[in-house]
């Protein structure tokens, strides 16, 4: 049945063939929703629509998407984003609810409508203008928690992927905190934090993100900025990629894509191959994942979460800055700090304070620049 079409069809998108091949199939199995996978025009959704018959619903893909969302929101951020974006996808699409009634009035007031449209949009343009103030106020909140949480600088580490990669199983996994994990899509709709202490003490805060999609709609990438933007301020990514999946490289992509789009190239980055307990031949899977130098974990069952602690720790490790001080007794709380958020090589415990010799993020470093000093004054 497959036809293409060099260009899309610009009163309807699919070709008039299809059309039709459809309205057959429409009436035939009793259909209520067709769905394009693809953002379509206004008009091309309308005239659909209008051949189809009346009583079918058709809905392209960001349509579709925003109705996910809708659904899975479970904060008042996520939900006012999600309006947000809802809003705007309607204003270009508002004059379809009118169509009928111009049709009821044999065309004769058509001018009506088209003020009725406009005052529509209005009223739509207000709802919008307010959504947005609103959730311009809830993100300087946001930001202000943000910043008191540097101050404690605790490093960051952002989990993304595909969605249904198994993301919030993880974060679960390796904290025990109660977020959402479902095989459904877009379960996660706003970042949470949790902190992860390893076995050596050292802390970090785990972030988990929503899930990335293919051809994410541009103003669904607007809407989600705020998610999106606590990705920038980590000091690793981890990508967790569901790799029992049949279509594994091409989310891979898109996930890095959207990793693209976001300016964040710089910030070291963990491949982890999840779900390998659903792949047919594991072995070979890790075999090849070793020789890319990539972790195998199974979040559901706990294999290779040592590993990849080990590796996160690794990598935080890189992005931090080897420091030796030396910090009076005094000053007890710093060598807490260094404790909780750095990795330590050396210590030792002299007449007058500690000598320490560690990797710490550079807020610490800066912290301690006193005390460094001093190092170099008694050594
Ligand atoms: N077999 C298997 N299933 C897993 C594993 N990890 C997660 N899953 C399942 O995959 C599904 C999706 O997991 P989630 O943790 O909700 O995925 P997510 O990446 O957070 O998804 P979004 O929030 O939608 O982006 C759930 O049914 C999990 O039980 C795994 O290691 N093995
Ligand atoms: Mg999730």
């Amino acid at each position: 049945m497959a036809k293409r079409l060099s260009t899309p069809n610009p009163r309807t998108y699919i070709g008039s063939g299809k059309v039709s091949e459809i309205r057959t199939a429409i009436q035939a199995l009793d259909v209520e929703t067709v769905i394009l996978d693809d953002e379509l025009s206004p008009g091309q959704l309308r005239n659909l629509e209008k051949s189809f018959g009346g009583s079918v619903r058709v809905c392209d893909r960001t349509a579709l998407i925003l109705d996910i969302f809708n659904q899975r929101a479970a904060t008042h951020e996520a939900s006012l984003q999600v309006t947000l974006a809802q809003m705007e996808y309607q204003l270009p699409r508002l004059t379809k609810m009118w169509s009928h009634l111009e049709r009821q009035a044999g065309g004769q007031v058509k001018g009506m409508g088209e003020k009725q449209i406009e005052v529509d949009k209005r009223i739509l343009r207000t709802q919008i203008s307010a959504l947005r103030k609103e959730l311009e106020s809830v993100r300087k909140h946001r930001k202000l928690y943000r910043n008191r949480r540097q101050s404690v600088p605790i490093p960051v580490v952002s989990l993304v992927g595909y969605t249904n990669a198994g993301k919030s199983t993880l974060l679960n996994r390796l904290t025990g905190a109660d977020v959402l994990a479902e095989d459904k899509l877009f379960a996660t709709l706003d970042p949470t934090t949790r902190r992860v202490l390893m076995k050596n003490g050292t802390e970090f805060l785990l972030t988990d993100t929503v899930g990335f999609i293919q051809k994410l709609p541009t103003m669904l990438v607007a809407a989600f900025r705020a998610t999106l933007e606590e990705i920038s301020e980590s000091s690793v990514i981890v990508h967790l990629v569901d790799i029992s999946h049949p279509l594994a490289q091409q989310q891979i992509d898109a996930v890095e894509r959207v990793l693209k789009e976001l300016d964040v190239e710089s910030i070291p980055k963990l491949v982890v191959w999840n779900k390998i307990d659903n792949t047919d031949e594991p072995l070979s899977v890790k075999e090849e994942a070793q020789k890319q130098g990539i972790i195998c974990i199974s979040a559901m069952n706990g294999d290779g979460l040592e590993d990849l602690c080990n590796a996160v720790q690794a990598k935080l490790k890189d992005s931090m800055v080897p420091i030796e001080a030396f910090v009076p007794y005094d000053k007890g709380d710093l060598l807490n700090d260094i404790h909780k958020v750095g990795m330590v090589e050396k210590m030792e415990y002299k007449e007058s304070g500690t000598f320490v010799k560690a990797h710490v993020p550079l807020p610490l470093a800066r912290l301690l620049t006193p005390l460094r000093q001093q190092v170099a004054a008694t050594v």
